[in-house]
C-alpha cells in the first residue's frame, strides 16, 4: 500500500510543502500540501519531479576515493581516513589558509550546509572562503550591512499587501522568487493586480513576468543604477519624498540630494535607454501609490554596479516612507532568528578587513570572490591554496572561466566534495562523500525563512528511513569536521553537543539573556529531537523570538497560530526576554506536520538596526566613494551587443539537468537573438553562431525571438556537461554550453566582489 509523507521542497527558494506519495522506500508521487501554512498547495514542475530526482540512478551511493589516480568506491571509514590524512598535515605543513573552501547553492537548501560550515570553517581556520553569493547576491548583504549594520537584513515586498511593485532584474514567475520567499509568487502578482494594484517590469527581456505587467520597461542591461539614480533624484528634485516615522532614525537624508545630484532622468536616459519622461513617470507614480515596494534581484545584482543598484533599491523604499512598513519592503522574522535585543548602537559592518592574495580584492561578510578561485590555486607562492573542501558548488559550470577553474582543482593536493553527483567539479575531489537523498533527509529552511513573505515555521523529517550504506548529509558535515581538526574517530553526536554546549554557556553567562545564570548542563538535558541536528534546532527554536526560552513544559495547544507569541517586537524589553509557557520549541513543530503560522510581517525598527549610529546610514562612506565611478558611466559608449541570462522554469543552475522529466521542450540551451539584430549580424533561427567576449568563445545555436531587446542576447547558464569523468548520463546527452567561458574572470562589482554576469559585451558571427 502506497503511503503518504510530508516534505518542504528544497528545490527553490519557494520552499512549497510537498505531500510525497511512497512505495516501499521509493517516492512515486509529489503534489502540493493543500494544509502547508504557508504553500496553501503550490507546486510546479520541479517540485513534481521531486521522486525523479530523488531516485536519480546517477546519484552515487558510496564514498569515491581516488587511488592510483581513479575514483573508486569505498567505505565511509576509508573516505574520512583519507581526508584525515591528507589536511591536517597539509595545514601542518602549509598553515590554515592553504586550505580554501567553497559552498555551492544548495547548502542553503539543506540543514547540514546551514549547521556545519561554520563549525568546518572554525576547524580549518582559513579564510580563503567562496560561496555561490558572488556570482549571486553578495551587493545586497553589502548593501544591507552598510545602511543597517546587518548584512542579513534585508528587507522583502510585502507581496500580498502591496499596491505598486517595482521589480528589477528578476523573473519569479520562472525562479519562483529570490531573497522573497513566496509559495506561488505568480499568483500572488495576478492577485495584486486583480486588487487594483500595479506591478512594473524593468528587465531587458519580455520575460513571463513582464508579460503580467502594467508596464514593461526593458533598458539596456547595466544600468539599474543609474535608473535608480535618477529615481530618487527625481523624488528628491520634485519634493516627493515622504519618509514619515523613517526619517528620526536616518541618517544622511541632506546629502543624499546632493551625492545624487547630477543623475537627471535626461542625464541617464541615453545610458538606460529609456525616455526621461518614462523615468520621471515612474518615479511620480511610485510616489503617489498609497503604498510601494522597489525589488530587485538577479538581473540588477550580478552586475557592473551592483552594490550601488541594491543599495539604490532601498533609498527608493526609505525615501517614500515604504520601509518597515505593511504594505512596502518588511524585515522578517524567523523563528531561528535570534531573538530580538534592545536598539542602539551596534557593531557596524565592516569590508576589506582582509584582501585576497593574488589580486588583493577586499573581503565582503568574510568572503573572497569565487572568480578569483583559481588564481588563488593556480598562483605559486606563499600562501597558495593546496587543498580544498567543495560543499554541494559545481563552480566548474557556475562561476567565470571554468577552463582555468577546472585545470587548477585538478593541479590540487588534495580535494573532498560532499556532493551527490560526479560533475564537472566533484570530478577532481579526491574524496567525494554523497549525501543521502532528500526523501531520506529532514529540512528546515534556516536561510528562507528570514525572507519569507510571512512569518511561519515548518519542519520536515525524513520521509524515508535512511537507506543502508547511506549517510545522512548532516554526520558526513559532522565526521569532516572532525577529519579535518585531526579528530577523525570521534563520536560525531560530539560536534552537535560542542556546539550546543558553546551556545548555552555563552547564553547562560549573558545578563540580558533569558537564560543568564541557569545552568547549561542541565539545560543541554533538556533539548528534545533524535538527532544531533534536531536538538540544535530544538535550541534555536527555543532561543529564537517566538521561543518557549526552555519554560516549564505546557500543553500542547490544537491551534498554534493564535498562541504563539507571533511577532514579539524588536526592542521590546521585560516579559519579552523572559522564559514563554507554550512558546515554540521543537515538539510543538512536530505536533504541527503543515507548519505553524506566525503572522504577517510586521515593522522591526529601530530594534533591528546594528549600525555604530544606532540609526540607518543612507549615504554610507563605502557608497559613496563608489558614486564617481556611476557618475563616469554616464560618459560610457554603450556596446553593440550585452549579454544577459536567463533561467528556465524547469532547471535548476547547474544541476538539474540529469531529470530526464525536466529535459526538453524549450528547456535548452539556446542564444536568444532579437529578430532585427539576427538580420543585422546574418543569423538563421536553428543555425550556430559564434558568440566571443573577454573569456573566450562559444559556439551555440541562434533562437531567434523579440523577448530580449535589440542590443542583448541571451544564454542560460549551468549547461556545458560535456566534459570526461563524470557520471550525468542524462545531461551529458545534451550537453548544451558553458556561458561562462566567456568571462574571464575580471569583471566585478568592486563593493562585493560579485562577478559581473549580466550585460557584458560580446560579439556574434554566423557559423557558415
Ligand atoms: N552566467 C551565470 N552564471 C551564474 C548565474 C547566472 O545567473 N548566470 N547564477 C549564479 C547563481 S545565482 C548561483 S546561486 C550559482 C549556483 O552555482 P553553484 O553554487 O555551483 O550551484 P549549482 O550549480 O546549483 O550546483 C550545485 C551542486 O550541489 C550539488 N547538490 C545538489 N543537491 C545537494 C545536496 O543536497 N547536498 C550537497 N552536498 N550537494 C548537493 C549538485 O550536484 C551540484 O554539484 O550559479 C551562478 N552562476
Ligand atoms: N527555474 C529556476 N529557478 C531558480 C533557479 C534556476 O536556475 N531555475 N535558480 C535559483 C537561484 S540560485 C536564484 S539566485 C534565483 C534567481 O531568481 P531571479 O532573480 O528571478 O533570476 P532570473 O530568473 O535569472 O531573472 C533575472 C532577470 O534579470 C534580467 N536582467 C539581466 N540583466 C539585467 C539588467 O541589467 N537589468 C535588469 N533590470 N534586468 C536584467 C534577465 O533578463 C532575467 O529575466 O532563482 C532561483 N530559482
Ligand atoms: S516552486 Fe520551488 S519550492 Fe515550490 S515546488 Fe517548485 S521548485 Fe519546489
Ligand atoms: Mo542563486
Amino acid at each position: 500500500m502506497p503511503r503518504t509523507a510530508l516534505r518542504i521542497c528544497p528545490l527553490c527558494e519557494a520552499t512549497c510543502g510537498l505531500t510525497l506519495t511512497i512505495e516501499g522506500a521509493t517516492v512515486t508521487g509529489a503534489r502540493g500540501d493543500r494544509e502547508d501554512v504557508f504553500s496553501r498547495g503550490f507546486i510546479c514542475p520541479k517540485g513534481a519531479a521531486f521522486g525523479g530526482l530523488d531516485a536519480d540512478p546517477d546519484r552515487l551511493r558510496t564514498p569515491l576515493v581516488r587511488r592510483d589516480g581513479r575514483l573508486r568506491e569505498a567505505t565511509w571509514e576509508e573516505a574520512f581516513q583519507a581526508v584525515a590524512d591528507a589536511v591536517p598535515a597539509l595545514v601542518r605543513t602549509y598553515g590554515p589558509q592553504s586550505v580554501g573552501v567553497v559552498l555551492g547553492n544548495p547548502n542553503v537548501h539543506t540543514m547540514a550546509g546551514q549547521l556545519y560550515p561554520p563549525l568546518l570553517l572554525k576547524a580549518l581556520g582559513t579564510r580563503n572562503l567562496f560561496t555561490a553569493s558572488t556570482l549571486d547576491q553578495m551587493p545586497k548583504h553589502v548593501s544591507s550591512g552598510l545602511l543597517f549594520g546587518d548584512p542579513f537584513a534585508i528587507p522583502v515586498p510585502d507581496l500580498d499587501r502591496t499596491d505598486f511593485l517595482l521589480l528589477l532584474g528578476a523573473n519569479p514567475v520562472e525562479s519562483n522568487g529570490s531573497l522573497c520567499t513566496a509559495p506561488d509568487f505568480p499568483g500572488r502578482l495576478k492577485a495584486l493586480r486583480a486588487r487594483g494594484g500595479t506591478l512594473v517590469v524593468v528587465d531587458p527581456r519580455r520575460t513571463r513576468t513582464a508579460a503580467l505587467a502594467d508596464r514593461h520597461l526593458a533598458p539596456r542591461p547595466g544600468s539599474d543604477a543609474l535608473l535608480l539614480a535618477a529615481l530618487a533624484r527625481t523624488l528628491l528634485a520634485e519634493e516627493l519624498t515622504d519618509p514619515g516615522v523613517l526619517a528620526e532614525h536616518t541618517r544622511g537624508l541632506g546629502e543624499l540630494a546632493e551625492a545624487l545630484d547630477r543623475f537627471t532622468p535626461e542625464a541617464v536616459a541615453p545610458a538606460c535607454d529609456l525616455t526621461a519622461d518614462e523615468i520621471r513617470d515612474l518615479a511620480r507614480d511610485l510616489a503617489a501609490a498609497p503604498t510601494a515596494a522597489v525589488y530587485g534581484r538577479i538581473g540588477s545584482c550580478t552586475v557592473e554596479h551592483g552594490t550601488l543598484a541594491s543599495w539604490l533599491v532601498d533609498v527608493l523604499n526609505i525615501l517614500t516612507g515604504n520601509l518597515d512598513r505593511p504594505g512596502g519592503a518588511l524585515f522578517p522574522l524567523s523563528a531561528t532568528d535570534r531573538a530580538p535585543r534592545p536598539a542602539g548602537p551596534g557593531k557596524g559592518f565592516g569590508l576589506g578587513r582582509w584582501h585576497s592574495r593574488v589580486s588583493g580584492h577586499p573581503e565582503a561578510k568574510a568572503e573572497l570572490p569565487l572568480s578569483a578561485l583559481a588564481e588563488e590555486i593556480d598562483t605559486p607562492g606563499e600562501g597558495r591554496i593546496r587543498a580544498l573542501v567543495s560543499i554541494a558548488a559545481n563552480p566548474v559550470l557556475s562561476a567565470p572561466d571554468g577552463r582555468r577553474l577546472d585545470a587548477a582543482l585538478a593541479g590540487l593536493d588534495f580535494m573532498v566534495s560532499i556532493d551527490p553527483y560526479l560533475n564537472e567539479t566533484s570530478r577532481h575531489a579526491h574524496v567525494v562523500l554523497p549525501p543521502a537523498p532528500p526523501s531520506q533527509s529532514a529540512h528546515f529552511d534556516f536561510a528562507f525563512n528570514t525572507f519569507a513573505i510571512r512569518n511561519q515555521v515548518r519542519y520536515s523529517p525524513p520521509a524515508v528511513p535512511l537507506e543502508d550504506g547511506r549517510m545522512d548529509e548532516c554526520e558526513i558535515h559532522a565526521r569532516l569536521v572532525l577529519a579535518v581538526s585531526g579528530m577523525h574517530g570521534t563520536d560525531p553526536a560530539a560536534v552537535d553537543d560542542l556546539a550546543i554546549g558553546a551556545t548555552l554557556a555563552r547564553e547562560c553567562a549573558d545578563p540580558d539573556s533569558p537564560l543568564r545564570g541557569q545552568d547549561p548542563v542541565r539545560l543541554a538535558g533538556l533539548l528534545a529531537g533524535g538527532s544531533g541536528p534536531e536538538r540544535r534546532l530544538d535550541l534555536m527554536l527555543r532561543l529564537g523570538p517566538y521561543g518557549d526560552r526552555f519554560a516549564p513544559a505546557a500543553d500542547l495547544p490544537g491551534s498554534a497560530a493564535t498562541d504563539t507569541r507571533a511577532g514579539a517586537p524588536d526592542g521590546a524589553a521585560g516579559p519579552d526576554n523572559a522564559a514563554a509557557p507554550g512558546g515554540l520549541g521543537l515538539e510543538r513543530l512536530l505536533a504541527h506536520p503543515h507548519g505553524i503560522d506566525l503572522g504577517p510581517l510586521r515593522p522591526r525598527l529601530p530594534g533591528l538596526l546594528r549600525t555604530r549610529s544606532g540609526a540607518i546610514e543612507l549615504l554610507p562612506d563605502p557608497i559613496a566613494a563608489e558614486l564617481p565611478r556611476l557618475r563616469a558611466a554616464l560618459a560610457d559608449r554603450p556596446a553593440a551587443l550585452v549579454l544577459v541570462g536567463r533561467r528556465h522554469l524547469r532547471s535548476n543552475n547547474s544541476w538539474l539537468h540529469n531529470v530526464p522529466a525536466l529535459t526538453g521542450g524549450s528547456n535548452r540551451c539556446t542564444l536568444q537573438v532579437h529578430p532585427e539584430d539576427a538580420a543585422r549580424l546574418g543569423l538563421t533561427d536553428g543555425r550556430p553562431a559564434r558568440i566571443t567576449a573577454d573569456g573566450g568563445s562559444l559556439e551555440v545555436p541562434v533562437e531567434i525571438t523579440d523577448a530580449v531587446r535589440t542590443g542583448v542576447v541571451s544564454l542560460p547558464h549551468g549547461w556545458g556537461h560535456d566534459r570526461p569523468g563524470t557520471r550525468l548520463s542524462v545531461a551529458a546527452a545534451v550537453p548544451g554550453v558553458n556561458v561562462n567561458q566567456l568571462l574571464d574572470g575580471s569583471r566585478l562589482d568592486p563593493l562585493s566582489g560579485t562577478a559581473v554576469l549580466n550585460g557584458f559585451p560580446v560579439e556574434l558571427t554566423p557559423i557558415p
